[in-house]
C-alpha cells in the first residue's frame, strides 16, 4: 500500500470506529445509597445496576456512590444532578409529607403487614405524590424495624429513656414519639451518626438490625434492646428530569430494575434479620430481647392524637387494619 493510500484508509477506519463509539457511547448515570455495599441497600443498588446495563444492552452505564447524607441525595435527584437514590424515609416527609404516615410508631404488625400496604393502594398512591416534587417514586425499598441501641447507659424499661439524648432521623414524627417517652431527640443526618456516637454528643440511636450490622455499630454501642418500635421504609427516588428523557421503553427497563432491587434489598432484610442478633452477639454487643414491647407503645401513646390529626386517623387505621 502506498503511503498516502495507507494513511487515508487509516484515517477512514479511525473515523468509522469512532462514530460507532459515539453511537454507542452508554449514558452514564448514578445511583447513591447509604451504608455499606454489603449492606441491604448497596446490594439492592448492585441489582439496579446490573438489570440496567444488561437490559439496555448496555446502553446506559450506572456508577453506584455511597453517600449517607440521604436528605442531600434526595436533593440532588430532584435538582437532576443525579439521577437515582435509596435510602430510608428519614428526610422523605420533607418533600412529600404525607409518607411521614408510615414512620407512625407501632403502625405495623411484620413485615408482611408492612410490604402489603407499601405495595398496595395506599403506598402506591404515596409513590405518585412525588411527581409534584420533580423526583419519580419508583418503589418502595426497606430499612427493616428499627431498634434502640445505647453506649454506657443501660434501659431496663420505657421508663430509663427518659432524659437520654437519642440521635433520631432528621424526621418529626420520630422526633415527636420519642419526646413523647421522655427522650431529648437529636435529630441528625446518618452521615453525622458514627462521629457523635464516637464523640458521645448522644446516649443512643435506633436503626434497624441491617443498619447496625452493616455500619458496625456494635463498635460504637454496648447494648442493643429488640424495640422494634417503628417500621423504616425506604424509597427509590429517580430524578424527573432525567425520567423525562427516557422511552417508553426504557422506563419499562428501569421499572424492572426497580422491582428486581427491591426484592435483592428485602431478601438481605430478611437474612440479616435471621442471623444478625447471633452475629452483634458474636461481635460482643449485648443484645436484650424487649419482653414487654407495648410498655413502648404506651411510652409514645401520647403523640399519637397528633399523628392522627396530620395523617387522617382513617388511613391510620386503614393502615392498621390491612390483611
Ligand atoms: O438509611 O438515618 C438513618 O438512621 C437511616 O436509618 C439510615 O441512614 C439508613
Amino acid at each position: 500500500m502506498k503511503r498516502r493510500t495507507f494513511l487515508a484508509a487509516s484515517a477512514a477506519t479511525l473515523a468509522l470506529v469512532s462514530t460507532t463509539a459515539l453511537a454507542q457511547a452508554p449514558r452514564a448515570i448514578t445511583i447513591t445509597h447509604s451504608s455499606p455495599a454489603s449492606s441491604h441497600f448497596g446490594l439492592a443498588a448492585i441489582t439496579f445496576k446490573e438489570v440496567v446495563e444488561k437490559e439496555s444492552g448496555g446502553r446506559f452505564k450506572v456508577t453506584i456512590q455511597r453517600l449517607d447524607n440521604e436528605r442531600e441525595a434526595l436533593e440532588s435527584v430532584q435538582l437532576g444532578s443525579q439521577e437515582f437514590s435509596m435510602g430510608s424515609t428519614g428526610p422523605v416527609g420533607n418533600f412529600v409529607p404525607a409518607v411521614r404516615a408510615l414512620d407512625v410508631p407501632f403502625l405495623f404488625r411484620d413485615y408482611a403487614h408492612a410490604r402489603g400496604v407499601v405495595d398496595g393502594p395506599i403506598g402506591q398512591a404515596m409513590l405518585k405524590e412525588f411527581n409534584r416534587r420533580n423526583i419519580v417514586g419508583l418503589a418502595f425499598l426497606e430499612n427493616g424495624f428499627r431498634h434502640l441501641t445505647t453506649g454506657g447507659k443501660l434501659v431496663e424499661k420505657p421508663e430509663d429513656v427518659k432524659g437520654l439524648k437519642i440521635r433520631t432521623m432528621e424526621n418529626p414524627v420520630h422526633m415527636s414519639a420519642w419526646r413523647a417517652a421522655g427522650v431529648l431527640p437529636t435529630p441528625m443526618a446518618f452521615s453525622e451518626l458514627p462521629p457523635a456516637l464516637q464523640q458521645g454528643t448522644v446516649d443512643g440511636q435506633e436503626n434497624p438490625i441491617p443498619i447496625i450490622l452493616s455500619n458496625n455499630f456494635n463498635q460504637l454501642q454496648k447494648y442493643l434492646y429488640l424495640t422494634g418500635h417503628v417500621y423504616s421504609a425506604g424509597l427509590l427516588a429517580g430524578s424527573q428530569s432525567f425520567w423525562s428523557t427516557l422511552s417508553e421503553a426504557d422506563r419499562v427497563i428501569f421499572m424492572k430494575a426497580a422491582k428486581a432491587a427491591v426484592q435483592t434489598n428485602r431478601d438481605k432484610v430478611e437474612a440479616d434479620e435471621r442471623d444478625g442478633v447471633a452475629e452483634l452477639r458474636k461481635r460482643g454487643m449485648d443484645v436484650r430481647e424487649v419482653a414487654n414491647r407495648a410498655a413502648y407503645q404506651e411510652a409514645m401513646k401520647a403523640a399519637m392524637p397528633d399523628f392522627e390529626k396530620q395523617f387522617g386517623a382513617d388511613l391510620l387505621r386503614q393502615i392498621r387494619e390491612w390483611k
